[in-house]
């Protein structure tokens, strides 16, 4: 189902609903006036000094079958990340332990995996769910394509988020994974949240897309029903031998629009300012919060790649007068 915006609507057709032509018109409004009306929407939906923080482990690193243009974990190119198998429960429990100390009140587990596949190593990651629930942190998984079943089993072992992401628009898909379709990142997505886990699903920025490729990516994202509960906005980090390795860096702003769309047309999602970070000045991304962004992953490494330094991260919270949550961002705005 379509739907409009519930607030500061850009235009849309006559029947009301969100067009791609709309989120282009979006984008491109004047920077400050598109950051004035998305802190002005991120204001009433959520707790403005609020910040989610998510841990991210690699829990089985390289040797994926995907084509995936911009990953270092992609059998197909030649990349400085050495191919590992699934870690052990305990080593990954370790990690958990160590990030909630750290502060992050959600702990990310990724698997370089085209999709999962039922038998043991599922069997292992439903295990580190269950731990890292009874470690008291919010859980969250991306490994691929998953079926209704697998997505049943991940809930019933207490999985609260599984990150999927559509990465770019529709128009653009092609010139950056040929080994999947969109139409099957979608089709992950209802098993997700058919099986009740809160969907966590955006995309990356400088890919060679264009602006009518972020809008469709947005468009798409924004009309799912309902849309993702968060919505990670990650720019490209720039892999030695894989597809995308020569791409220009993107301008600054190019990221702030992005977050400020996200943010006008998913008013309730919890929107992170992703990989790319530490490309990023700490004006860029006080930009950032203030058009909406409100949660980032801390540590130093996400997957495979640098992080900004922790204590960075946390002199950069204290300086805009940031709180790094203990509990989801939402639930705090709601007053829960
Ligand atoms: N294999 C699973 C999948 O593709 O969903 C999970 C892991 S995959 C690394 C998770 C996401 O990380 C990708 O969908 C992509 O959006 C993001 N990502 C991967 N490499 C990246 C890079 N070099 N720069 C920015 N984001 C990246
Ligand atoms: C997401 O949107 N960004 C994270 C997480 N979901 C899994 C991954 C970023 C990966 C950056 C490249 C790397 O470290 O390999
Ligand atoms: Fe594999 Fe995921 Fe990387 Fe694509 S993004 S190559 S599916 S690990």
């Amino acid at each position: 189902m379509n739907r409009a915006p519930s607030s500061c609507s850009p235009s849309s057709s006559a029947s009301g609903q969100l067009t791609v032509d709309a989120v282009v018109a979006l984008l491109e409004r004047p920077l400050l006036d598109l950051v004035f009306e998305a802190a002005s929407v991120h204001r009433r939906h959520h707790a403005a000094g609020a910040v989610q923080c998510s841990t991210l482990l690699s829990i089985k690193t390289g040797g994926c079958s995907e084509d995936c243009g911009y990953c270092s974990q992609s059998a197909r190119f030649k990349t400085p990340v050495e191919r590992e198998a699934l870690l052990d429960v305990e080593e990954v429990l370790k990690s958990a332990r160590a990030a909630k100390g750290n502060g992050a009140d959600r702990f990310c587990m990724g698997a370089a995996w085209r999709e999962v596949k039922d038998g043991e190593n599922f069997e292992r990651v439903l295990q580190m769910v269950r731990g890292v629930k009874e470690l008291g942190l919010e859980s969250c998984v991306t490994l691929g394509m998953l079926n209704e079943a697998q997505a049943k089993k991940l809930k019933d072992a207490g999985l609260d988020y599984y990150n999927h992401n559509l990465d770019t628009g529709a128009s653009h898909y092609e010139q950056v994974i040929t080994t999947h379709t969109l139409a099957d990142r979608l089709d992950t997505l209802d098993h997700v949240r058919a099986a009740g886990i809160h969907v966590c699903s955006g995309g990356i920025l400088g890919l060679g897309e264009s602006t009518r490729a972020r809008a469709e990516l947005l468009h798409q994202l924004a009309t799912l029903s309902p849309p993702p509960e968060s919505v990670p906005i990650n720019t490209l980090v720039r892999v030695p031998g894989t597809k995308f390795e020569q791409n220009a860096p993107l301008d600054w702003t190019v990221v702030v629009r992005m977050v400020a769309a996200a943010r006008l047309l998913i008013p309730d999602a919890v929107i992170r300012l992703s990989a790319g970070r530490t490309e990023m000045t700490e004006e860029g991304q006080a930009l950032c919060f203030l058009a909406g962004a409100n949660s980032v992953f801390l540590g130093d490494e996400l997957l495979t790649t640098p992080n900004p330094d922790p204590k960075s991260d946390a002199a950069l919270l204290q300086k805009l007068g940031l709180k790094a949550l203990a509990r989801d961002v939402g639930a705090a705005a709601a007053g829960a």
